[in-house]
């Protein structure tokens, strides 16, 4: 059997399916990978910069900037095909999605429930409390990035996941939970390079469930895939249900 009709299959069969998706999913919706050679963001900005806790605390109006633009390109994009068919998908069988994406392009497509890793770019937390900040407030104050109402010392900042902080813990322990109760894991347009996120699918193989990915390209996971599509996201997803 080729490797469509048997993962579609095998998405037939599935009792609980786990999809984690990275920035490829959203690829064809015209936003920039993080590791593409020549496109990807961390091909043309330091990641260390503009995506760490040292990095904002350095240049707290460079980081706020580059957060502004990216907000702007995404509320501009729309979903695409594999962000519909995922969503479609999860009408037709139990579907937890993970998701490392910061944009909300699935939960436009119609997704519920999105599990994301990695916090959410259009909000906004204060860099001292965490807690969330109002488009009220920031609309009324102003700023490169605007003053926190939580804290004296605190800034506004995006509410996203930088190297060397935590994930969301009831984000992180719902995926952990779902990777060791699903029977089908898929990881789709994902790098597989940025921990924990990329140790779902393994910890998900070792409970026994079948492991696909799809992705343009290889990954330190394939090796372990029991099923390679090597197909873009907005192809092979709605294939997989047609
Ligand atoms: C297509 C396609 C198409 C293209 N169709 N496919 C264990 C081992 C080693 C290190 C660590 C570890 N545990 C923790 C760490 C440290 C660190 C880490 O993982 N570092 C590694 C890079 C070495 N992890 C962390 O710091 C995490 N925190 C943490 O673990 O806290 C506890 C701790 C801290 C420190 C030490 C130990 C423990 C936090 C990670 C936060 C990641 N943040 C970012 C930025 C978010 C905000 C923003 O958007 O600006 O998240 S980095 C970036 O990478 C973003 C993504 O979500 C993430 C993953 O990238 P993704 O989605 O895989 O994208 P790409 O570009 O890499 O890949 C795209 C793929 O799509 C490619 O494969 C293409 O081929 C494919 N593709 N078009 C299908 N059309």
């Amino acid at each position: 059997m080729d490797p469509l009709s048997e993962l579609a299959a095998r998405l037939r069969q599935a009792r609980h399916v786990l999809v984690l998706t990275g920035a490829g999913v959203s690829a064809e919706s015209g936003i920039a990978t993080f590791r593409d050679a020549q496109t990807g963001l961390w091909a043309r900005y330091r990641a260390e910069d503009l995506a760490t806790p040292e990095g904002f605390r350095r240049d707290p109006a460079l980081v706020w900037r580059w957060y502004q633009a990216r907000r702007a390109q995404i509320a501009a994009a729309a979903p695409n095909p594999a962000h519909h068919a995922l969503a479609a998908l999860a009408a037709q069988t139990r579907l937890s999605l993970v998701t490392q994406n910061v944009d909300d392009l699935h939960q436009r497509a119609g997704s519920p429930a999105v599990i994301c890793l990695h916090g959410a770019i259009m909000r906004s937390i204060c860099s001292v409390t965490r807690l969330p900040i109002s488009a009220q407030w920031l609309a009324a104050h102003p700023g490169e990035p605007p003053p926190s109402p939580h804290h004296a010392q605190g800034l506004a900042r995006p509410g996203v996941v930088w190297f060397g902080e935590n994930l969301p813990q009831e984000a992180l322990d719902l995926a952990e939970a779902a990777a060791r109760d699903c029977d089908l894991v898929l990881a789709v347009g994902t790098s597989a390079l940025v921990y924990p996120a990329a140790g779902l699918p393994e910890l998900a193989k070792r409970q026994g469930a079948c492991f696909a990915e799809i992705n343009l390209e290889a990954t330190p996971l394939t090796r372990r895939a029991d099923i390679v599509l090597r197909q873009p996201a907005g192809v092979a997803l709605p294939a997989l249900l047609a």
